[in-house]
């Protein structure tokens, strides 16, 4: 057996020797330790003076709802494995579809190939997509084409590792930071144990890993001429840029704890700055600061605002806000700095559900951060997360009436809470009884208040948001994806929600263009 545990000997598809000692399989071992060891400089790392692996990281991410989204987490693994491996990465939309997969792969001839998996589903308890049989296939896809090895990754990997492995019956699996798969990369050219690494999983055998973290500072490689760039400058041309990882609060519902860890660790301000203005000058018209919440370190958030200030960054930008009472001026700092549209995950504007799903804040609190973004001038979204525990149907009425009162902002409501594992809301659905305790989560399963029933809650959201383009259920659905689409390809950037807001410019009551018409009279409501 090999440290992969199952696929030695001819491989899939004939993959010579010398590419799978490259991997380190059984031969690896004697290549690598006779090789002296030498410094990279570029990474200040040490390294074995190796015949370097070939990597394709592969963005099976299809979704175009809201919009298409750039690939970042591959430009963090391409960055923390490049110069000392040669790696491309290939996107599905811009490869269109399987064939332009397999014609890449067949072009590249890697050895191994890493796949992102972002998406497990679309988050919609009444028009629901799972993404895991398209994995299925892009995997089944991969291996009639290459004998290389298959490694995955990526936050739904991060959620779902042993489910994944399974499925797609991988070689290997990095939970967590994708930094590591240096780690396991080294481990398997010295043909060393690649299960001592923090997050790593190997086909085949079982075990129970957390998500790993790297200690490293995080090295983003972006290279402005891959053509999975020009497919995103010409598809609307948002990009987005990460400022920190970790998320300190334990909401009952949310993974991103357990994706990105409960500790926050920071990039600095200028470096991000710096990466800002790359993606400005190579074409960006939006960035989406993927922050799972860029606030939650007031300070932090406020010196990278300033060093967009001092960068002279002109690019527009989003970002996850949490709707906490800011300090005087906060909001006029981060327009001053840029930033154009503010997402709130509010979820609820009923203080008991708030408390009951662990927010920390309170109705109050959203109603404080509404106004004050409201008066920089902001584009404002509230996320609304409806029918979770405590919910019934005076709370609901509550939230709905409150969210009337929010003005001027889109809002964004998902019916039922989706059951992760690793989140506290699993936990209270096993105890009532909602689920099994070995129950399989990778295909959804939402969770229902027993004081609501969910379709009961859809119909009063349904109601609210007839006729009206500012409430968007769900986040949108593919067809709105496609008419978004469709706005970006003409010219167009952004969310675009300024397009659907009361009041607001280009909206009936004020007149509005063709294309903003377009926009409007598309599915969004
Ligand atoms: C920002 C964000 C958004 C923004 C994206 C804006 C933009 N232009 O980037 C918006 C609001 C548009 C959005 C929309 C959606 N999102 Co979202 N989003 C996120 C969020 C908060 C951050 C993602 C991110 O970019 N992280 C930063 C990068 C650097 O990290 P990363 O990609 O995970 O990569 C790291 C590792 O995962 C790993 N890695 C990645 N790939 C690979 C590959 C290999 C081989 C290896 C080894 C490692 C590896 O290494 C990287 C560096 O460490 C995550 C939650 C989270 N905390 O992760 C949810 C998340 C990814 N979203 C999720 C979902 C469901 C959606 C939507 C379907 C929701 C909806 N119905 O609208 C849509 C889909 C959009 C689309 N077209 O794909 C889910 C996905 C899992 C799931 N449950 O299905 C997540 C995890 C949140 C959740 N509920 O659990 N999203
Ligand atoms: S919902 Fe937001 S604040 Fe709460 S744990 Fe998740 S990322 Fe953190």
């Amino acid at each position: 057996m090999t440290p992969g545990g199952r696929r030695t000997g001819t491989g899939h598809c004939g993959k010579t020797d010398k590419v799978r000692a490259a991997v380190c399989f059984a031969g690896a071992f004697s290549i690598y330790s006779h090789r002296r060891l030498r410094t990279d400089r570029a990474a200040g790392l040490p390294m074995r003076d190796v015949i370097p692996v070939k990597i394709l990281l592969i963005s099976p991410n299809l979704s175009i709802t809201p919009s298409p989204v750039y690939p970042i987490g591959l430009d963090y693994v391409a960055g923390a494995i490049s110069p000392r491996h040669e790696v491309q990465i290939a996107d599905l939309n811009e490869k269109t579809g399987l064939e332009g997969m397999k014609d890449a792969i067949r072009a590249y001839d890697p050895d191994v190939i890493g796949l992102s998996l972002r998406n497990i589903d679309n988050l919609d308890a009444f028009a629901t997509k799972s993404y895991s049989s398209d994995y299925r296939r892009v995997a089944a896809a991969i291996r009639q084409t290459t004998g290389a090895k298959i490694i995955l990754g990526g936050s739904g990997f991060t959620i779902f590792p042993s489910e994944l492995m399974e499925a797609l019956d991988a070689d290997y699996g990095i939970a967590g930071d994708g930094e590591q798969l240096t780690l396991l990369l080294d481990a398997l050219a010295a043909c060393g144990d690649a299960s001592s690494i923090p997050g790593v999983w190997i086909g085949g055998s079982p075990c129970a890993r957390l998500p790993g973290a790297t200690n490293r500072s995080f090295r983003r490689h972006f290279d402005v001429n891959s053509p999975h760039v020009r497919y995103y400058l010409r598809r609307g041309g948002i990009f987005n840029l990460q400022t920190k990882r970790g998320c300190p609060y334990r909401c009952i519902y949310c993974t991103y704890p357990h994706i990105d860890g409960g500790t926050l660790r920071f990039s600095d301000p200028d470096e991000v700055a710096q990466d800002a203005l790359t993606l400005q000058q190579a074409g960006a018209k939006y960035l989406f600061i993927t922050d799972s919440t860029f606030n939650c370190h007031t300070g932090h958030s406020l010196e990278v605002a300033k060093a967009f200030i001092r960068a002279h960054l002109s690019v527009p930008w989003g970002a996850f806000f949490a709707p906490f009472k800011a300090k005087a001026n906060y909001y006029d700092i981060m327009a001053e700095a840029g930033l154009t549209h503010v997402e709130f995950g509010t979820e609820s504007l009923c203080d008991s559900v708030l408390s009951a799903y662990g927010k920390p804040f309170r109705t109050e609190d959203v109603f404080h951060a509404h106004e004050q973004a409201a008066d920089a001038g902001l584009h404002i979204a509230h996320y609304l997360l409806l029918g979770g525990p405590g919910e019934d149907e005076k709370t609901l009425k509550k939230t709905l009436e409150n969210a009337e009162t929010l003005e001027k902002a889109v809002l964004i409501p998902f019916c039922g809470m989706r059951i992760y594992p690793h989140t506290p809301i699993h936990a209270i659905a096993i105890q009532e009884g909602q689920i099994a305790r070995n129950r399989n989560l990778l295909e959804p399963v939402f969770y229902s208040s027993p004081a609501l029933n969910l379709k009961t809650a859809m119909e009063s959201v349904a109601r609210c948001a007839a006729g009206r383009p500012h409430w968007i259920p769900c986040g949108g659905n593919e067809e709105s994806g496609r008419v978004v689409s469709r706005l970006h390809a003409h010219g167009h950037s952004g969310p675009l929600w300024e397009h659907l807001i009361p009041g607001k410019p280009g909206t009936p009551q004020t007149g509005r263009t063709g294309r903003d018409a377009e926009a409007d009279e598309g599915p969004f409501h």
